[in-house]
């Protein structure tokens, strides 16, 4: 059961019959086109979220010189989506003025008490990263950057829904400059979003994702724990393979694994998630969700170049979680 609020008009698509995967793909994925804005050769590893009965994202697009660039984006139905063309501002908060423009990749978005954040990959220049970026905003219009989470280099800065046990909650993934061969997740916690310390390690690699994990989505409350999807990395004679898994984790102590699911629920087999600038990869950065009826539609890049859509019905996920959790 999720701990959340309804949202009735989220995307929705029955699981096609004869499917018995836990997740299921949406049956006109992708749903943004790499050129879906003008300067885009790439729009992919974007985020979502409900607001005043709408949808707004911020997304990853890369441009044609392969600069990694960040644009908002509005939606009535989180399925048809006009991005921005021109780059996301970033503010100072103190004195209102314009610090740069969001330059980075893997978005996520988490609305938190009063507020939504913003938390990405803050490349080389500024963050001399890649690290975790910090932004947010009241009105998903004027972002203001706060100080970077980590020292470099991190990645996949995923922030909880509230706080647990009175401090706000990161997941991160440090890591070198380059395609990080390793990559163990860990949490971090914070009394103000600007300090970060009480590491907690979360997960290794292992099994079908033996080169590296990191943490996808905002977290999702259920009544069992924390249900985190996440992507893992495995490493072939041709390069790696990104997949999506999935684990429960503690309510109080949410480095602490409650199960972690021993086959992947989603791998790349479609041609838009094999067929790209990087063949192979489902990296999930968003989830919208009904706690009303349980559903959960998950947004993942495809392939690093278009987004796609998948569902999951969440007493069914967490179920097939448990049942098939490593021992
Ligand atoms: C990671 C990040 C992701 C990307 C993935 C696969 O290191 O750059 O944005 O999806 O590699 O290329």
């Amino acid at each position: 059961m999720i701990i959340g609020t309804n949202l009735p008009n989220i995307p929705w698509e029955e699981r096609p019959v004869g499917c018995t995967d836990p997740i299921w793909r949406y049956s006109a994925n992708p749903i943004v086109g790499r050129h879906d804005i003008p300067s885009a050769n790439s729009i992919f590893n974007s985020a979502v979220i409900a607001k005043d009965g709408e949808f707004v994202g911020v997304f990853r697009s890369d441009n044609k010189a392969m600069e990694q660039q960040l644009f908002l984006g509005r939606s009535k139905d989180a399925i048809h989506w006009e991005i921005e063309h021109e780059v996301l501002r970033l503010y100072c908060e103190k004195t209102g003025e314009c610090v740069g423009l969001a330059n980075g990749y893997d978005p996520r978005v988490c609305f938190i008490e009063d507020r939504y954040y913003v938390t990405w990959c803050s490349p080389f220049e500024g963050s001399y990263g890649p690290t975790i970026g910090v932004a947010y905003s009241y009105d998903f219009k004027t972002f203001y950057r706060l100080p970077d989470a980590y020292l470099p280099y991190n990645r996949n800065g995923v922030l909880f829904p509230r706080k647990v046990n009175g401090k706000y909650m990161m997941f991160s993934r440090p890591s070198d400059n380059g395609h990080t061969p390793f990559g163990e997740m860990f949490l971090s916690e914070s009394p103000d979003m600007i300090h970060w310390g009480c590491h907690h390690h979360v997960m290794s690699p292992g099994g079908w994702a033996w080169t590296k994990v990191g943490a996808g989505p905002i977290p999702i409350e259920t009544d069992e724990g924390w249900l985190l999807i996440f992507h893992g990395v495995g490493t072939t004679c041709n390069g790696m393979i990104y997949s999506i898994g999935g684990a429960l984790l503690d309510k109080d102590e949410p480095w602490k694994i409650i199960a972690r699911c021993k086959p992947f629920l989603l791998h790349p087999e479609t041609t838009y998630e094999c067929v790209g600038d990087v063949p192979n990869v489902c990296f999930p950065c968003a989830t919208l969700t009904d706690a009303a009826t349980g559903r959960i539609a998950i947004y993942y890049g495809a392939a690093d170049t278009v987004v796609a859509l998948a569902f999951a019905q969440v007493d069914e996920l967490t179920d097939y979680i448990r049942r098939n959790a490593i021992q």
